[in-house]
């Protein structure tokens, strides 16, 4: 698993990499690049690659969609990170982007990462009809947005220090974390032309699997350590963070997160061993120390 993530993670890498340097240069690129490039699992882009799997699609082309992803997801934690957010000054054992080069800045590199993602999608290097591009462009704004990470966001962040019901943290961790998971799930059966019943399906897998991967990320926040997270721990409490750990204790969050990882699999049975990738993916989400 680690092996073939690792593989995803450079290839994206170079993707991102060989993308900007075609651009003209500016000033933001540096701080783009540090939030870009400071390590970072690049899990989604897994995810995408082992669902376009299941459909037999062009892994150049994924690495290209998943690129997109990573630039949002990089956007999604510098802006994270802002003291009008979480307020968090470590991320991936290093300082933040705002601390590292101020706050407008990072601001402002975040934006640039959000808008690059398009680029990306809509460069003419995507080998893909204008049709699916325009699709692929219109599902990962939605993801994104209010009904997506900006939406999910806005609730955690409304949430401290209230006694929040369990389908309230669930909408909440679904739009924060699923919907980019979604997109990652949907985007290979949009590339295939499938049809809105199927990408539905996936668009729940999606999120059963953002849930997931959140539970994970606040049972490392429960139990991890800095050294190994790369980030702050035990700030969820602290906080008054909304989590499903906070509502059902730490054993019941562990069944919890096991019982969506079956049902995610129930889903993938038809697939045979395609799905295989995708299971050992989940697997590793669950059992993450960072
Ligand atoms: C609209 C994109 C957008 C952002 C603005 C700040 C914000 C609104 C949303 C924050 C969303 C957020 C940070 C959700 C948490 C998701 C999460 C657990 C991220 C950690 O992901 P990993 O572990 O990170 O995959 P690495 O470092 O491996 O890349």
């Amino acid at each position: 698993m680690q092996k073939k993530l690792n593989k995803i993670a450079k290839d994206t890498n170079l993707f991102l990499k060989k993308f900007i340097n075609k651009q003209k240069k500016s000033e933001l690129i540096i701080p783009m690049k540090y939030g870009l490039f400071s390590g970072g699992k690049k899990i989604r882009s897994k995810i995408l690659i082992d669902i376009g799997t299941l459909f037999d699609l062009n892994y150049k082309s994924l690495i290209m969609v998943g690129s997109a992803i990573e630039c949002i997801h990089a956007y999604s934690l510098i802006h994270d990170d802002l003291p009008c957010m979480d307020n968090d000054s470590i991320r991936r054992g290093k300082a933040s982007t705002h601390i590292k080069f101020g706050e407008s800045t990072a601001v402002l590199a975040g934006n640039s990462l959000l808008t690059m993602a398009f680029e990306i999608l809509s460069n003419k290097d995507l080998k893909i009809p204008e049709k699916t591009k325009i699709d692929l462009i219109n599902k990962i704004s939605e993801s994104s947005g209010h009904l997506g990470i900006a939406g999910g966001q806005y609730l955690d962040l409304s949430f401290e220090h209230k006694k929040v019901s369990k389908s309230k943290i669930i909408e909440m961790e679904i739009k924060k974390t699923g919907k980019l998971f979604s997109f990652c799930c949907v985007a290979p059966l949009i590339l295939k032309r499938k049809n809105k019943k199927e990408i539905k399906k996936f668009e729940n897998i999606g999120s059963d699997i953002g849930l997931l991967f959140q539970v994970a990320d606040d049972l490392i926040d429960h139990r991890g350590s800095l050294f190994i997270a790369g980030k702050k721990t035990a700030k969820d409490k602290k906080r008054g963070k909304a989590t499903l750990i906070s509502l059902l204790g730490y054993k019941n969050t562990i069944k919890y997160a096991n019982k969506l990882i079956l049902k995610i699999n129930n889903k993938l049975i038809k697939y045979g061993s395609k799905s295989k990738n995708l299971s050992e993916t989940l697997e590793y989400i669950l059992n993450r120390n960072k």
